[in-house]
């Protein structure tokens, strides 16, 4: 499709939406100016981010569906709502910078790269899946898209993460750890060990919170002291930032600011990423512990794909085109579970295997 002409009327709307994505990014008082803005995406740039960000939400709709009709086994939980965190600062990274995160894991997994089919054959428990079907939701991992897992511990991920970081530091190559963690990891006492050895010794770690306001029934609010997520590293001289995770242009923006600030080889950096998760903490969880208008009403006025698609049909981008990504999204992740329904059950034999390393010990 052609680009919208220069001086499209609705430009400035487009405009002010930009600016309202910048203000919602607030400060921490006392910390570095900003110095790494980037440039806002081109149309093609916003319609692939618009992509990127489908592609989880209906991913994890159909992986929603298969658990229900019990094609999937065990623990699963839906990433559906916070699309813009991931999808944001993966569009910048660059490639080399590693990514660990969570339990929470299967758009971090697209995000990075990795296969749907692939994906969704291990949530299925199948031989083709990124584990060979023996690992399922919270355990797949991806050295050729240096994605690190996948952890059902929480904030078990993060002192991996600071390990990352260091063997980018070690190897000199240039790269960032991405770490990403929840709201209900950030007060266990390994985040605070890591805080202090990432500050010690510069290392090239962002810390994401994903602040999505519950650690599975308990709201923040109840279970950690103080106010911004983001100024938990004060006391390790880590900067930190309060970030509108709902909207994938100010996840970038905030996410240049730290990226580049690790690549300057001036230490970590902390964004508190306030998002929200639509579905219940895990596909067990009927979410008794809020209430349908405190999560409709998320979804109608924050919705972060809503957001770009309106912000895309403001500045011109005809319905049409966005139809069409909707249906190739939808053959994608259509083709995903006929892929994983279609692959067979591992083979008996390989619960032998990948357990132990051997021969390597000297
Ligand atoms: C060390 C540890 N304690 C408790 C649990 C049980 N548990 C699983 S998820 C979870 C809540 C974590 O919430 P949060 O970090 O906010 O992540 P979210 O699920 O919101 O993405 C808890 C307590 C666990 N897996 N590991
Ligand atoms: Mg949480």
């Amino acid at each position: 499709m052609a680009k919208p002409p220069k001086k499209s009327p609705k430009k400035p709307a487009a405009k002010s939406a930009t600016k309202k994505a910048k203000k919602s990014i607030k400060r921490v008082p006392g910390r570095p100016p900003k110095n790494a803005a980037i440039a806002r995406p081109d149309t093609d740039a916003m319609l692939g981010l618009y992509e990127e960000m489908l592609l989880i939400r209906r991913f994890e709709e159909k992986a929603g569906q298969l658990y229900g009709m019990g094609m999937i086994g065990g623990f699963c939980h839906l990433y559906i709502g916070q699309e813009a965190i991931v999808v944001g600062m993966q569009s910048i990274a660059k490639e080399g910078d590693s990514v660990i995160t969570s339990y929470r894991d299967h758009g971090h997994m697209l995000a990075c790269g990795m296969s749907a089919d692939g994906v969704m054959a291990e949530l299925t428990g199948r031989r083709d899946g990124y584990s060979k079907g023996k690992g399922g939701s919270m355990h797949m991992f991806s050295r050729d898209k240096n994605f690190y897992g996948g952890h059902g511990i929480v904030a078990a991920q993060v002192p991996i993460g600071l390990g990352l970081a260091f063997a980018h530091q070690y190897k000199e190559d240039g790269g960032v750890a991405l770490t990403y963690f929840g709201d209900g990891a950030i007060n266990q006492g390994q985040v605070y060990e890591s805080f202090n050895m990432a500050a010690l010794w510069n290392l090239p770690l962002v810390f994401i919170i994903e602040n999505n306001q519950y650690g599975m029934g308990t709201s923040v609010s109840r279970a950690a002291a103080g106010r911004a997520l983001a100024d938990r590293g004060k006391a390790y001289g880590i900067p930190g930032m309060q970030v509108d995770g709902m909207n994938v242009l100010t996840v970038r923006e905030a996410g240049a600011e730290a990226m580049a600030y690790c690549r300057a080889g001036k230490g970590p950096y902390i964004l508190e990423m306030q998002t929200y998760r639509y579905r219940g903490h895990s596909m067990s969880d009927p979410a008794k512990y809020r209430t349908r208008e405190e999560v409709d009403a998320m979804r109608k006025q924050r919705d972060p794909i809503d957001t770009l698609r309106e912000l895309l049909a403001s500045e011109g981008v005809e319905n049409d085109k966005i139809k069409t990504i909707d249906a190739e999204v939808k053959a994608v992740v259509s083709k995903a579970a006929d892929f994983a329904q279609a692959s067979p059950e591992p083979d008996p034999a390989e619960l032998w295997t990948d357990i132990l390393i051997e021969g390597r010990a000297s």
